[in-house]
């Protein structure tokens, strides 16, 4: 799977900057520097690379073909094995110009190196034992995160915890394992592993492993995004709700019911959690056709929703409009939003409309705002970031599974499960070590320790180039 080419990439982003750095990976790499690298602009005057690692050095880049100077840079030259990719390493940091990055990069492949491909730097690092594939992912993540939040999350993902929280389940499943076979292999000598002595190691295992899988939850979000339908009755303040968070007219807004005649979605970030916000036409009942097909896509909005906030009028009160919306909500997880807070007469509706919703399951908490003045707003993103991150398991476990990882913790659970039922059914010991064996197979995928090549490639190919 290893390959000893030297590869090459412009690490940095396309486009003028301060700097740009051209990385290269592999045997060849200090070879190739010394080739291209002169500590003098008059003459190619060549240093002695053997003794120097993990050190900036100035100098100047030179076409060795033509003696001509083509940049003056800072070149560091990392020895492996203790480097990102466990490889011989050399970073050169140019003049920010895409042309003369570009210009190195073609210097350092005429010297020997190949173009990397998409994250092949990460991989080389992954197949060197240098990080495991739960903080290969985390690179990625940590690399693309536009809020705080993320970058923290995956930063922690990337100090190796989650993987260290999988490989300890699989660690205790793995003793048993050994004891499970050693006693069919050598009943006389080792004696048989006790039923009674797998059960609770397995129960354990198993709550560990639903822990874990909380995580997961809160990771979706973090990743993907929360999607954040705003629902209610036309002229609740929907639209105005929308432009409040995101602090600009995004919305068309009037006293006019209906204005809003088709969803709109926007991005945003509450407290660190990237979300999508989802503006919907208002629910009545009309026999007007472009309101109807308005309100069928509000449907369509929730039920793709994570979480709906179905606003209503505090100076309308309940009616027949709350019923359709709760209708529409089909179960959906919403929070109660009463709005227009600021309008004096609306306190009179207030504690009956709590009633009709407090019977209401699917309605997790409530909010009281003003979506024209602002007041309350600020406690509702707060009640929206409890939605999201609903408990700090992933603190404990050392950050969230994302999705892949976590459909190999439930398929690990699965055979958990079925290991438990051989248990029950006092099934000969090598079925419950098949089942056992598949469980510890899962979570040694999930951890990158036992990976295919499509896997490989198929977690890399989404890096950029150069990392
Ligand atoms: N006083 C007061 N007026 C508000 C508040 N929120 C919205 N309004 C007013 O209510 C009217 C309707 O607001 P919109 O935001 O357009 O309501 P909507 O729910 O999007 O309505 P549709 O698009 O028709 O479904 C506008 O005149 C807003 O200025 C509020 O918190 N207080
Ligand atoms: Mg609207």
């Amino acid at each position: 799977m290893h390959d000893q080419d030297t590869i090459a990439a412009i690490s940095t982003p396309p486009g003028t900057g301060a700097i740009a750095i051209v990385r290269l990976s592999g045997p060849k790499s200090i070879s190739i520097l010394a080739k291209i690298f002169s500590s003098s602009p008059e003459t190619f005057k060549p240093l002695q690379w053997e003794s120097r690692s993990h050190e900036a050095i100035h100098g100047y880049i030179w076409n060795p073909d033509n003696a001509e100077l083509v940049d003056e840079v800072v070149a560091i030259p990392y020895k492996g094995p203790v480097t990102y990719t466990g490889e011989d390493i050399v970073e050169i940091n140019c003049h920010g110009s895409p042309l003369l990055a570009r210009e190195i990069l073609d210097l350092a492949m005429r010297s020997g190196a190949r173009l990397s491909q998409p994250g092949e730097f990460t991989k080389r690092a992954f197949l060197a034992g240098r990080m495991d594939l739960t903080q290969a992912e985390a690179v990625l993540d940590l690399i693309q995160a536009r809020t705080t939040r993320q970058s923290r999350m995956a930063v922690n993902v990337l100090k190796g915890g989650l993987g260290h929280s999988i490989k300890e389940i699989r660690g205790r499943l793995m003793e048993l394992l050994s004891r499970l076979i050693a006693g069919i292999d050598f009943p006389e000598e080792v004696g048989e592993l006790p039923l009674d002595d797998i059960g609770p190691i397995v129960r354990q295992a198993t709550t560990d492993l639903e822990r874990l899988r909380k995580t997961a939850r809160s990771g979706r979000f973090l990743r993907d995004g929360l999607r954040l339908s705003i629902v209610g009755r036309p002229n609740a303040g929907k639209s105005s709700l929308l432009n409040q968070f995101l602090a600009f007219e995004r919305a068309i807004v009037t006293e006019i019911p209906g204005t809003t005649r088709d969803s709109i979605e926007e991005p945003f970030d509450i407290n660190g959690i990237p979300v999508i916000l989802i503006d919907t036409a208002g629910v009545r009942i009309t026999d007007d056709t472009v309101e109807k097909i308005g309100i069928e896509r509000t449907g369509r909005a929730v039920d793709e929703s994570d979480l709906v906030l179905m606003v209503c009028d505090v100076t309308q009160g309940w009616g027949k409009e709350e019923q359709e919306v709760l209708k529409l909500l089909n179960g959906q997880p919403f929070l109660f939003i009463l709005n227009k807070i600021d309008q004096a007469d609306g306190e009179s509706n207030s504690s009956e409309m709590k009633l009709e919703v407090e019977r209401n399951e699917s309605c997790i908490d409530q909010a009281r705002i003003s979506a024209k003045t602002g007041e309350g707003v600020e406690e509702l993103k707060n009640k929206i970031e409890r939605f999201a991150i609903k408990d700090n398991t992933f603190n404990e476990a050392g950050g969230s599974l994302n999705q892949r990882q976590d459909e190999l913790c439930l398929r690990a659970l699965q055979s958990l499960d079925d290991l438990k039922v051989s248990i029950d059914n006092r099934m000969p010991e090598d079925c419950l070590a098949t089942d056992l064996k598949t469980a510890i197979h899962c979570l040694s995928e999930a951890c990158g320790d036992e990976v295919t090549e499509e896997l490989i490639t198929e977690v890399f190919s989404r890096f950029c180039i150069g990392k």
